[in-house]
């Protein structure tokens, strides 16, 4: 018996574990990731992909902290395996939270596997995360696309590793999700395949089009790592943005960032302070509850440790 409370952060889904959870033994929280990764990965497809969750769920392990200061640890999981770090899905854990009673408004240390975050709960329901430091490692790198030809970008870090392509050949909208799930899908590969990584050997496993909106300050659509789209702005994504447009001395420090998702849902962001290469942001936003269950694994269910 698994209980979880579902939310949705600006349309993306967060799954939360609050009990049932693997034991995943002592250590850091990266040791902790590393033991899911390897021990438990039927136990991750069986919480968030079909037949109880989808490709775009993304699921919340909470987890007892280390540092006794802190409010909570988490590692997130999505339909391929763990997440660095999360924005829509700490806003939504920092919701669930306040709906269980553990959680009053205020702030509140978050441990994740790629370090500790701060979010603020707003006693008007928003949720502000000041994330980990984010940096540009790369500007302008050119990729060859198998049938998009050469595409141009920045990689940066905002929690996961991003590759931040210049200048979106479709329209950001909902209409065109076939089309830049099948541009962004080649071009990962097409990273992959060039050997570029982030400056840890990471994986560039999200991609992300940034393009122009008379509503925001951008409009984004970003491919998760299983190939499913970010249905809000990305809270790591748009640390990211953050990131590359303070490398290039397009904002400083205090100024606010509206990101749209290709759904029209928003992002406030803003660089809280800056050091060297490095910016943290704080990715404010907004989650609301939509369930709460019992997911239950029947031995006799073939496909009861889900599918893809
Ligand atoms: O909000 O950081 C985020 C995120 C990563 C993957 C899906 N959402």
């Amino acid at each position: 018996m698994i209980r979880t409370v579902d939310s949705h952060t600006g349309g993306e889904p967060t799954r939360v574990v609050i009990e049932g959870g693997p034991d995943l033994g002592i250590g850091s929280l990266a040791e902790r990731r590393t033991r899911f990764e390897r021990d438990h990965e039927r136990w991750r497809a069986a919480v968030v992909c079909e037949p109880r969750g989808h490709d775009a769920m993304v699921g919340a392990l909470l987890l007892a902290p280390d540092d006794p200061s802190a409010l909570a640890a988490v590692i997130f999981f999505n339909n391929v395996g763990t997440l660095g770090m999360c924005g829509h899905g700490t806003i939504g854990l920092l919701e669930t939270l306040r709906y269980l009673g553990r959680a009053l408004p205020g702030r509140h240390l978050v441990e994740t596997p790629v370090g500790i975050v701060e979010a603020e709960l707003h006693h008007d329901g928003r949720v502000g995360v000041r994330n980990v430091a984010s940096r540009r490692h790369l500007a302008d790198v050119e990729v060859d696309v198998p049938g998009f030809g050469r595409v141009r970008g920045d990689v940066a870090w905002g929690g996961n590793w991003f590759f931040l392509v210049h200048g979106a050949r479709d329209d950001l909208e909902r209409a065109n999700v076939a089309r830049l799930t099948a541009e962004a899908s080649a071009i990962r590969s097409a990273l992959e395949r060039s050997g570029v990584t982030g400056d840890d050997g990471g994986v560039i496993d999200h991609i992300e089009f940034v393009g122009p909106t008379p509503t925001a300050d951008a409009r984004t659509f970003v491919l998760c790592p299983g190939d499913a789209y970010d249905r809000s702005p990305c809270g790591t994504g748009t640390s990211a943005t953050l990131a590359c447009l303070y490398a290039d001395g397009k904002l400083t420090p205090g100024r606010t960032w509206v990101q749209e998702s290709v759904i029209g849902s928003r992002f406030e962001a803003v660089i809280d302070r800056a050091e060297g290469d490095s910016v943290w942001p704080i990715i404010t936003g907004r989650a609301h509850v939509t369930a709460t269950s019992i997911l239950l694994i029947d031995p006799t269910d073939e496909l009861g440790w889900g599918f893809t």
